[in-house]
């Protein structure tokens, strides 16, 4: 096992990582920029490095910086957590090719699902249903364009292979706005990522975002750990996710995690991993896989009592899972919400300082944050400050759980959504379950008329 790990990120899931390395008797490296190096979470670490100003570009994207970071704390491994370089092959080529352990995928892997076209081309070919579309990239031929758009049937959706996360797509529902449709998400791809390749889908109008949780190691075992419920976001960020699916069969769950596992096999997959679904009409359509540890991760965690972050580690030191298949079993349901320093009904971003902070507590609850009274929220970063998690043996007790621990909570001195995930607790239709990627857009919409 490694003596020293890395943690190549900030806030929140710094301190997730923090912990499970030191419940591993694993020493930790924290970077940080100036804006973070008096936060608490840096003060825990064994050591700290600042790696950079405040901006992201100079500090947690500086690859050098973090490379010499390890180098001079001799440390073994690196964690890249989520955003940042967490899904940047380069990255995990360098840390790799600089004699240290990436803890995640090999890059090949982070490059292949990078490219959402390729993506694609793997998982059916492992066996994996993805949405109805073209074979690949679309041709020059505009009649071929045509051709396929018309075969597909209207609405379809053209994304840029180099896209993902909801960056680079464009709905068109007629042959008359087809071609410069693809003209234009074209010209856009181009620009936003430097390569100008487009593919087709049909266009799901009502679906719910579903995703699968896997874990594999390189012995040859992979598992599923069952799906998140991610539907309830705005603007492509999620902010409450939970796990299991309401009303998703659980042959189709064992199907489908079976499927997800048996790619992971056959393209040799490293660590975590989430295969992201659209879910429609009791049917799963991949659309692209996420080669990190995700944000919500925790919501899996608390329904099969395995620690995803410590599995990615033993993984990465070489060490077999812990668990085969027959061992993961899922219990009760947990949601998530994420609280974010922002305005509850605008969005707009709420830094500064936490004059005064309570968290949650009691049975079923779980708390991942790194912020206190006093701590100052930066404005260079993303606005989330932590999650709030209730698990319960029935969503009915999670939901109440999650109430009563939402109306405890005290965030003072910045904005905060607590408001936002209120109100959702007491949303007839979040109440029932089942709601499409649609939902929230449209009930903020029906909320705030312009
Ligand atoms: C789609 C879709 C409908 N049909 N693909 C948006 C993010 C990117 N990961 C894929 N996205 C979508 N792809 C087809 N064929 C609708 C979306 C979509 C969406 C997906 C997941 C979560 C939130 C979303 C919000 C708007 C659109």
């Amino acid at each position: 096992m490694f003596e020293k790990i890395l943690i190549a990120n900030r806030g929140e899931i710094a301190l997730r990582i923090q912990r499970a390395c030191r419940e591993m008797g694993i020493k930790t490296v924290a970077v940080h920029s100036e804006a973070d190096a008096d936060a608490k979470y840096v003060k825990l670490a064994d050591e700290s490095v600042c790696i950079g100003p405040a901006a992201s570009a100079l500090s947690y994207l500086n690859v050098p910086a973090i490379i010499s970071a390890a180098e001079l704390t001799d440390a073994e491994a690196i964690h890249p957590g989520y955003g940042f370089l967490s899904e940047n092959a380069d990255f995990a080529e360098r840390v790799e090719s600089s004699g240290f352990v990436f803890i995640g995928p090999r890059p090949e892997t982070i490059r292949l699902m990078g490219d959402k076209v390729s993506a694609k081309n793997a998982m059916k070919a492992s066996g994996v249903p993805c949405v109805p579309g073209s074979d690949g990239a679309l041709p020059e031929d505009p009649e071929e364009i045509r051709r396929i758009a018309k075969e597909i049937g209207y609405p379809i959706i053209i994304k840029a292979a180099g896209g993902g996360g909801g960056r680079g797509m464009r709905v068109v529902h007629s042959d008359g706005a087809l071609l410069n449709a693809v003209a234009m998400t074209q010209a856009e791809a181009q620009a936003a990522f430097g390569n100008p390749v487009v593919y087709m889908e049909r266009y799901l109008q009502k679906p719910r975002h579903i995703e699968i949780q896997i874990l594999a190691d390189t012995h040859g075992n992979a598992i599923h750990l069952g799906e998140r419920d991610c539907s309830m976001q705005r603007r492509h960020q999620k902010v409450l996710e939970e796990a299991p699916a309401r009303g998703l069969d659980p042959k189709l769950r064992d199907k489908i995690g079976e499927r997800c596992a048996a790619a992971c096999r056959k393209i040799n997959y490293r660590g975590a991993g989430t295969f992201e679904f659209l879910y429609e009409d009791g049917e799963f359509f991949f659309i692209e896989m996420n080669t990190r540890l995700q944000v919500e991760h925790p919501v899996t965690e608390l329904i099969t009592g395995i620690d995803i972050v410590q599995e990615q580690i033993n993984v990465a030191a070489g060490m077999p899972l812990h668990y085969k298949q027959k061992d993961v079993l899922l219990r009760g349901h947990a949601i998530e919400c994420r609280i974010n320093a922002e305005h509850p009904y605008t969005f707009m971003p709420s830094p500064g300082r936490i004059t005064a902070y309570h968290a949650p507590g009691g049975p079923g609850i779980r708390v991942d944050s790194h912020v206190y009274q006093n701590y100052w929220v930066p404005s260079h970063y993303d606005s989330m400050i932590g999650k709030l998690l209730a698990y319960g043996t029935t969503r009915e007790q999670a939901i109440a759980r999650m109430r009563t621990a939402l109306m405890e909570m005290i965030v003072e001195g910045v904005n905060t959504n607590i408001v936002l995930h209120q109100a959702l607790m007491h949303d007839q239709n979040f109440i029932e379950g089942g709601t499409s990627i649609h939902y929230l857009e449209q009930k903020l919409a029906k909320a705030t008329p312009k």
